[in-house]
């Protein structure tokens, strides 16, 4: 049975701004408060799965979320009719009505993690969602993320689906972002490294001093316990609190995996040695490629500000890995040379395709933050909604659907219109249609 992995990609919400939310990630404080284009996000977007979807990859779409959260500014004590809420909520709190209106579930690298059947004691698909807890505004997203996976992926003999983690900052869990898998063919057992940023019940442990880490320890055993997963073939790795401390927020910032190849700055980790060798050892004898990205080519803030490792390695139809990489990294002097050099290099990665998702990354998301990856056979394929799935119909189906209900532009002021409520729900209504996800959302229950 033919086995591959698909890249689900988060389609950006008509909320999309810039509401500089995110401590730790530089881009998301620097552009803060600056004017957004959500019509122009969400087609970068799309762009970027329509140009993999015609590479021949498997390429699906995730919904984005209900923004404003009205829910949430009510439970917050804010009351009335939305516009009152929304007006007070401006008025007496508006860092809260930012929060409340990010499009944040655009990122669904941080929407679960996944675990294909290959690695799991049931032979099914595990999805855990995450809970978040760190950012405010990100902890809105579970219970939703949760609906629309089920929406998706609905059939009780391939897919399981957990509740997210407990919602407390011990049990931080930023999801697929600090996850990567090692394998030889998708289908076979694989590998699964958990990245962590530190621990909640054990003291003394390293940890960032400036920025936080986002994920705990007991995180990542939780989630492993949850998928079912062999211990002997699951790596837990502390990230280098040195690099949270310069804007490293998730591991997927600074390494990236596929198949027998991890992409990695020497200052990802702590203990590289140990945790290479325990990779190595777990992985087994086939062949595997630690392709180490030196400070000397790359410094840790040259890779923050391109997303060099926030880059998607892909395996295209011919074997041949590609790299998917942001147009950021092809302005800069020393990541481009490096890339260049790279593709030459005794490595399986021979090829770098580059794409405009400025939007995107000007909140600290790069071409691997917008994608969720589901390792999967045809069965499984088969047994996936349909229309969650890049084609040209879908394509031409959801630029469409953008143009009509998503604005050019969106300032901070934009957020307290109550038309944009109207907007939202309209335009998530009707993508429920276009993509049969029946009612994921609050407002149609
Ligand atoms: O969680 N930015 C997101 C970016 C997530 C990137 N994901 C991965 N690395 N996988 C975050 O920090 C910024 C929103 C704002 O500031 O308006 C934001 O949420």
């Amino acid at each position: 049975m033919k086995q591959f992995e698909a890249n689900f990609d988060g389609l950006v919400g008509p909320t999309h701004n810039y509401a500089g939310l995110s401590t730790g990630n530089v881009a998301s404080q620097s552009n803060a408060s600056n004017a957004s284009s959500p019509k122009q996000a969400a087609k970068q977007g799309l762009q970027k799965m329509k140009a993999l979807h015609d590479l021949g990859m498997v390429q699906g779409v995730l919904a984005p979320q209900e923004r404003p959260d009205l829910y949430a500014l009510r439970r917050l004590g804010f009351t009335g009719s939305d516009k009152d809420v929304l007006e007070k909520a401006a008025k007496q709190a508006p860092e809260i009505l930012r929060a409340c209106c990010s499009a944040s579930s655009m990122w669904t690298a941080n929407a679960a993690t996944v675990s294909p059947s290959g690695d799991t004691l049931d032979g099914k698909i595990h999805f855990t969602p995450a809970n978040l807890t760190n950012k405010f505004h990100r902890s809105l997203e579970p219970e939703i993320t949760g609906n629309i996976l089920k929406a998706i992926f609905a059939d009780e003999k391939h897919f399981a689906h957990h509740q997210h983690l407990p919602d407390n900052e011990h049990f931080g869990d930023e999801g697929a972002a600090n996850h990567t898998r090692l394998c030889a063919g998708y289908g076979e057992q694989g590998v699964e490294l958990f990245v962590y940023g530190r621990y909640a019940f054990k003291k003394g442990m390293p940890e960032p001093q400036k920025y936080p880490a986002r994920h705990t320890y007991e995180a990542c055993e939780a989630v492993a316990r949850l998928h079912g997963l062999n211990p002997n073939k699951v790596v837990y790795i502390q990230q280098n609190p040195d690099v949270i401390d310069q804007g490293v927020f998730h591991n997927d910032v600074i390494s990236v995996g596929n198949q027998n190849a991890l992409f990695y700055h020497e200052q990802a980790f702590l203990n590289t040695d140990a945790v290479l060798a325990e990779i190595q050892q777990k992985f087994g004898d086939s062949p595997l490629h630690f392709i180490k990205v030196s400070t000397d080519d790359v410094s840790v803030e040259e890779a923050v500000k391109t997303y060099l490792f926030n880059t998607q390695i892909i395996t295209k139809p011919s074997g041949e890995m590609a790299i998917i990489a942001p147009m950021e990294c092809k302005e800069s002097d020393a990541v481009s040379s490096y890339l260049d050099r790279l593709v030459t290099l005794d490595t399986p990665i021979k090829q770098v395709h580059y794409f405009d998702v400025k939007q995107s990354m000007q909140n600290g998301g790069g071409p691997a933050c917008l994608r969720l990856r589901v390792a999967m056979n045809e069965a499984e394929y088969n047994a996936v909604n349909q229309r969650a799935l890049m084609s040209d119909a879908l394509f031409a189906d959801l630029n469409q659907w953008v143009d009509k209900h998503y604005r050019d532009v969106l300032t901070e002021d934009d957020l307290r219109d109550p038309q944009l409520v109207t907007e939202s729900r309209q335009a998530l209504d009707e993508l429920t249609q276009i993509m049969n996800l029946g009612s994921v959302y609050t407002f149609q229950k």
